[in-house]
Formats: C-alpha cells, sequence, structure tokens
C-alpha cells in the first residue's frame, strides 16, 4: 500500500483533511509548506495542486486536491466510518450545505489574513475591508449559532465530516470575532476541541506561525 501524504501548511484548511484522517484511524505523513516563503508555488507542487493551495493528499495511488473534495472522496471510500451522509440520506442536504458553508466562512477568514497578515506593508490594509470582512465574518458564526440549537454537532445524528470542514475556521475565527455572544457555538468549539481525534490532530498540526496577537482589529470607527 502507499503512503498517505498529506500536504499541510500548520493552522490552514489542511487541518480538516488532517483531522479527518485521524477520526478515520489514520496516520499521514505530513509534508509541511510554508504560505510566504515560494514552497507552495514551486513546478513540483503545482503539478499536485494547481492553484498552488493547501490541502493536497496522496492517497489510494491518487492525489487530489480542495478540502472539500478531498473530504468527500475519504467519506465516500472509508463509508464504514459513517462521516459522510451518502446520496438519499435523509441529512444528505443538510451535509452538502454546512460543509460548503464552512468554505463560505473560511473565505472571510482568509480576507482578514490577507489584510492583517499577508500583506507585507500594513499601509496597504483598508480599514473598511477589514471591518466589513470582520462583520461578514460574524454574520456566518450567527448562523452557525442558531442552526446548534438542539445540537451538539452540526448534524442532529452526530458528529460528521461537517464538523471536520468547520472545525478549522472556529480555531482561526476567534483571532477577528469574538465569540462571546455565541455561547452554541463556544460550547461547539469546546466539543470538538475535546475530541481525541482533534486532539491527536493538534499535536501533529505545527505550531501556528500567523498571528502574533490574540485579536486583530480597527482600532478607529
Ligand atoms: N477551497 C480551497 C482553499 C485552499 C486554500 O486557499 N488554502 C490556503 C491555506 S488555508 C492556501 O493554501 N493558501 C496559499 C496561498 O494562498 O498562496 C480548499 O478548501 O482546499
Amino acid at each position: 500500500m502507499t503512503d498517505t501524504i498529506l500536504h499541510h501548511v500548520a493552522h490552514s484548511r489542511s487541518f480538516r483533511i488532517l483531522w479527518l484522517l485521524k477520526e478515520m484511524g489514520l496516520n499521514p505523513q505530513i509534508k509541511p509548506y510554508k504560505i510566504m516563503d515560494g514552497s507552495l508555488r514551486t513546478p513540483e507542487f503545482l503539478a499536485i495542486s494547481p492553484g498552488g493551495r493547501v490541502p493536497a493528499l496522496e492517497i489510494d495511488g491518487k492525489t487530489l486536491f480542495e478540502s472539500a473534495a478531498i473530504t468527500d472522496y475519504l467519506v465516500e471510500s472509508r463509508a464504514e466510518h459513517g462521516l459522510g451522509r451518502p446520496a438519499g440520506h435523509a441529512e444528505r442536504q443538510e451535509y452538502l450545505e454546512w460543509t460548503n458553508f464552512a468554505e463560505t466562512m473560511a473565505s472571510r477568514i482568509e480576507a482578514l489574513n490577507l489584510s492583517w497578515i499577508f500583506l507585507r506593508d500594513p499601509a496597504m490594509r483598508s480599514d473598511t475591508v477589514c471591518k466589513i470582512e470582520a462583520r461578514r465574518l460574524a454574520a456566518a458564526i450567527e448562523a452557525l449559532e442558531l442552526h446548534l440549537a438542539g445540537r451538539d454537532y452540526i448534524l442532529a445524528s452526530g458528529f460528521s465530516a461537517a464538523d471536520t470542514m468547520m472545525g478549522f475556521n472556529l480555531i482561526s475565527a476567534p483571532y477577528y470575532v469574538h465569540l462571546d455572544p455565541f455561547p452554541r457555538v463556544q460550547a461547539y468549539v469546546a466539543r470538538i476541541s475535546a475530541r481525541p481525534a482533534f486532539l491527536a490532530a493538534r499535536a501533529d498540526d505545527g505550531p501556528q506561525e500567523f498571528y502574533t496577537k490574540d485579536f486583530y482589529e480597527v482600532d478607529r470607527d
């Protein structure tokens, strides 16, 4: 059997796949990259992930990119773990909505990361864009707060890959949005963070190197 290799940046969307693999009892070999050092733009890596993005996963003799696609591949090829919801399942629609909504939320974090962390010159940052994106991220978290009423996980029947897709967001979102007004989301974060597979994934994730402050906000109105 070929090795399972996860092309990974610590504290990034590739955590979704690391965590999902751990939930399935799989321990990938981790190939680490950094966002700013050019390692995601080499011809070798672009042959693996054409957009130069992580995650990418080598598994079963295939190479896959895009976290939602990798997630679907894993839950379908390893259906015995019950972490997906196949076509025809009563929760299929909700499963699709929330795995994709995780990416809607993540794109707000990506925009904030670009503004606060990855612009080489802070003078290029727009306070207006930062404020709008933080509000849009808060609105996405509010949607999750409402959805979690009466549930422990995103799907009423229990833990699924919709949670591994969403989980990464909630590690990063608190750098931009305070979670105090969202008690169900806070309880959800505590619940997912206590899962043994989540803890094992965090142990292998590597130290985050993006954030140098606990919270980023525009200090002028
Ligand atoms: N929709 C893609 C997004 C992948 C993505 O943008 N990953 C970020 C890390 S969270 C990345 O590789 N960024 C590198 C770059 O923008 O150069 C997915 O879910 O896999």
